[in-house]
């Protein structure tokens, strides 16, 4: 068994402050680092989007954000402008350890599509390259941790499940949205799909 610890988007725009802020974002911060030294493999994510992206509110006429939109992926919540590519908001988080960690993942590149999971796009089949890195390196299981727990954490851990990695959320090291009760909703998600939440 080795395990790789998944940091998702420990990033300034999801932390007090930044564009997209989650209530207690920094207060993961240190421990995610104290976390870091007991996994052989670190990983980090970092939402990336190009300016303008489709996932934005104000790239959609007339709507605001935390609105819901049909795309042709599906449901899409609209966000405000954030973590746009080489802003401080996309930043990580300056107190983050980031010289432990063997690969940066960006995702939300693609200005037609949204992208939560660390391994998927949101139309769950565009691969990120995440899975094939993991497995190269001989990852059976993952530990994920980071913002937003009811977003990128859980697309993130679903997927790993899904890809057949065992995977466990450290809840006391993510920090949640909680948009009209999506917190439980996805921890019923994780629970169902065989998520340890830990
Ligand atoms: C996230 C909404 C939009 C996240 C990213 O990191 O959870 N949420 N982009
Ligand atoms: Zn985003």
């Amino acid at each position: 068994m080795t395990t790789a610890l998944l940091v998702i988007d420990v990033q300034n725009g999801f932390c007090p402050g930044g564009n997209l802020a989650v209530a207690g974002g920094g207060e993961i911060v240190l421990g995610i680092n104290a976390l870091m030294a007991d996994y052989p493999h670190v990983i980090l994510t970092q939402d990336w989007h190009p300016a303008g992206h489709s996932s934005f509110a104000s790239a959609h006429e007339g709507r605001q954000p935390f609105e819901i939109v049909e795309m042709p992926y599906g449901p899409q919540v609209l966000w405000p402008d954030h973590c746009v590519q080489g802003t401080g908001d996309a930043a990580f988080h300056p107190g983050l350890d980031t010289d432990r960690a063997r690969a940066v993942i960006r995702k939300g590149m693609n200005p037609a599509i949204d992208s939560y999971s660390a391994f998927f796009e949101n139309d769950r089949t565009t691969p990120t390259g995440l899975e094939g890195l993991l497995r190269t390196l001989g990852v059976t299981d993952v530990t994920l941790v980071g913002l937003a727990t009811d977003f990128c954490v859980t697309y993130s851990a679903l997927d790993a499940a899904r890809l057949g990695f065992r995977a466990t959320v450290r809840e006391d090291l993510t920090r949640a949205i909680d948009l009209d009760g999506s917190l439980a909703a996805a921890r019923d998600e994780m629970r169902a799909a065989g998520v340890a939440l830990a």
